[in-house]
């Protein structure tokens, strides 16, 4: 394809409520977006990155950067576009991965709008519906969480994540466990724990937890895998997963028995496709992940989701538990089953609300490819 203009915002959005992790607590989301126009058409990208580095080294502000001065010239440059050729197009650029798939991700989405094909079924999905599970976080009182996961169940929510850390584990999950026996409870901590905390987490089995998501650092497979010979409940690994490669090698070393996929965490659809294969192929179960996205980020989560190997429910959730208002029209939103309904029109198959998404922007380029052709 060729790209008329490419244009990025920095929305300012806040959620309904405070969401608390290990790391810490995010109120107002400032929501990067990118437009890529080509042939008359619109596709949408977000970028996951937090306001600040902890949840991988980039940023807000450092993905504004590197979009604008390295990625944007990169992709104008080309001369044929495609979602699958923007990894090629990106390879100069060291990391930066978030920033990398909030632009594939728009091209990927004006690619199905150009080919009229839902944006699911150029990935090579095969879901009509996919199911949702919640991610909880660390709430300020026992009374409060339980009130949030009894909401959760009572919507349908197939799968309870429960953020920890040290002094907000075990406690919790016995309270929740002697209320809510069957259902099916996780928990997630961020990188938390450390290798002399292991006697400790091995006390998680009891609860009988689907698996245990990230317990020790980010960048680590060799010490997850001396923790995961010591634990019956599965080891999910999030943050250590950059790519392919990784995956392969935490398979390999037995550093977990369940990945979670986020788009933005790899790379883009490109990144995340390849490691759907390889952890088909052995066996690996995964799940997609979640970065408190607008609507336009959940869009992608829920094409992503539909791909064969996405059998556990993942953290892709109705917008009304985040946003007041979302920027897509329709909103996602989750049946009393617990499932969202895979949109079947052209693309990621929800309208972008314009005005609104005018009326929360902070700062905004525009880059037209023929200013920088001739
Ligand atoms: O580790 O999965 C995580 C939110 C921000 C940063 C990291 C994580 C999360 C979540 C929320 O768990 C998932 C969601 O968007 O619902
Ligand atoms: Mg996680």
């Amino acid at each position: 394809m060729k790209i008329d203009a490419i244009v990025l915002r920095e929305l300012s959005m806040s959620l309904i409520h405070p969401f608390a992790t290990s790391f810490g607590e995010t109120r107002e989301r400032r929501v990067l977006l990118v437009e890529v126009r080509a042939e008359g058409l619109s596709g949408w990208g977000e970028c996951t990155t937090g306001e600040h580095p902890y949840f991988n080294e980039e940023s807000t502000d450092t993905a504004w950067v590197t979009i604008l001065q390295e990625l944007v010239p990169l992709l104008t440059a080309a001369d044929d576009v495609t979602g699958g050729k923007c990894p090629g197009i990106f390879r100069g650029v060291r990391g930066n991965r978030m920033a990398k798939a909030a632009v594939e991700n728009a091209v990927w989405d004006v690619e199905a709008q150009m080919r009229r094909i839902p944006l699911y079924e150029m990935l090579g999905g095969v879901r009509e519906t996919i199911v949702c599970g919640v991610s909880i976080g660390i709430q300020p009182s026992l009374e409060k969480l339980m009130e949030k996961v009894g909401t959760a169940i009572s919507e349908g929510y197939q799968r309870i994540k429960l953020k920890c850390k040290p002094g907000w584990d075990v406690q919790m999950f016995e309270a929740v466990r002697n209320k809510w026996p069957d259902i099916r409870l996780s928990c997630d901590a961020n990188s938390a724990y450390r290798l002399r905390d292991s006697d400790h987490l091995t006390t998680f089995d009891e609860f009988n937890l689907l698996m245990i998501e990230q317990p020790l650092w980010a960048d680590d497979f060799y010490f997850h895998s001396m923790l995961q010979q010591r634990l019956d409940t599965a080891i999910c690994l999030d943050e250590s997963i950059r790519n392919r490669r990784d995956a392969l090698a935490a398979i390999e070393m037995e550093s977990c028995r369940i990945i979670n996929i986020k788009l933005g965490r790899v790379g883009g659809f490109s990144e995340a496709i390849a490691i759907h294969n390889a952890t088909l192929e052995r066996g690996i179960p995964v799940w997609c992940g979640g970065m408190l996205e607008s609507g336009i980020g959940r869009s992608h989560n829920i094409a992503l989701s539909t791909l064969e190997n996405f059998s556990l429910p993942g953290d892709v959730s109705a917008s009304r538990r985040y946003w007041a208002e979302d920027i897509i029209e329709p909103e996602v939103t989750v049946s009393p089953k617990g499932e969202i309904q895979v949109p079947n029109t052209p693309g990621r198959g929800f309208e972008v609300r314009t005005d609104l998404i005018e009326r929360l922007t902070v700062r905004k380029e525009e880059i037209k490819a023929l200013a920088l052709v001739s």
